[in-house]
């Protein structure tokens, strides 16, 4: 199981930024179709463009050393979301800055990660997405719409929050460096956790 989920609504553009944080050369033109069920993207640590072969792997016995696995779950999945929930695990969430229609099932998705049991030790990332469109809302005014304040200040967790977009690029490499910030972090409490289990069993 990847150390990373990558969640959102349906379309709120979670294939495409992975696809983008795994390589720079992927252009305004490249397509997505829905994910359904999961997927799982391994995404360099250093930014890559496709072609330069540092996008082979140099695994070293399971573990990865160049790379993230960063696993998206469909919108489409969102009910079955929970499944996949763990302590140790690290959560980019992503909300399409430029469909107010989403608004309300983004809000309440969030709601209900930030109030998950399972989730209670997990970092999370929020990514407004699609900020090179023209109807993108900015980040106050979502801020202001989904009442985000006040669910974060509510949750009680340090949440982050970044503006991205996965066909200019911007934004991302702020992306990439938040997981290599985090991913120790969570390396460490999954290896407590493992630790604990262990002196449990004995
Ligand atoms: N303009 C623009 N379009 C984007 C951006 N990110 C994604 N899209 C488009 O939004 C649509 C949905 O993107 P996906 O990445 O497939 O969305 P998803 O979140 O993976 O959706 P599911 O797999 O259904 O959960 C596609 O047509 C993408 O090309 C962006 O940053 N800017
Ligand atoms: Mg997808």
């Amino acid at each position: 199981m990847a150390a990373c989920l990558c969640l959102g609504p349906t379309g709120s553009g979670k294939t495409l930024l992975l696809k983008r944080l795994q390589s720079t050369s992927v252009n305004e033109g490249t397509s997505t179709v829905e994910t359904v069920g999961s997927n799982i993207i391994r995404v360099p640590k250093k930014p890559v463009a496709e072609g330069s072969g540092a996008t082979s792997s140099s695994s070293r016995g399971g573990e990865d050393k160049d790379f993230l696995s960063i696993q998206e779950i469909g919108g489409a999945m969102a009910p079955l979301w929970p499944s996949y929930f763990a302590p140790d695990k690290l959560i980019m969430y992503v909300i399409d800055s430029s469909n107010l229609f989403q608004v309300s099932i983004s809000t309440v998705l969030l709601m209900e990660l930030l109030s998950h049991e399972k989730l209670v030790g997990a970092k999370v990332l929020i990514l407004l997405t699609k900020m090179d469109l023209t109807n993108r809302k900015n980040l106050n005014y979502l801020k202001f719409m989904m009442r985000l304040d006040t669910i974060l200040a509510q949750s009680g967790r340090r949440v982050s929050l970044l503006e991205v977009s996965a066909t200019t690029g911007d934004g991302l490499e702020d992306v990439r460096r938040w997981l290599l910030l985090n991913w120790p972090r969570v390396k460490k409490a999954a290896n407590t956790i493992k630790a604990a289990a262990r002196s449990d069993n004995g």
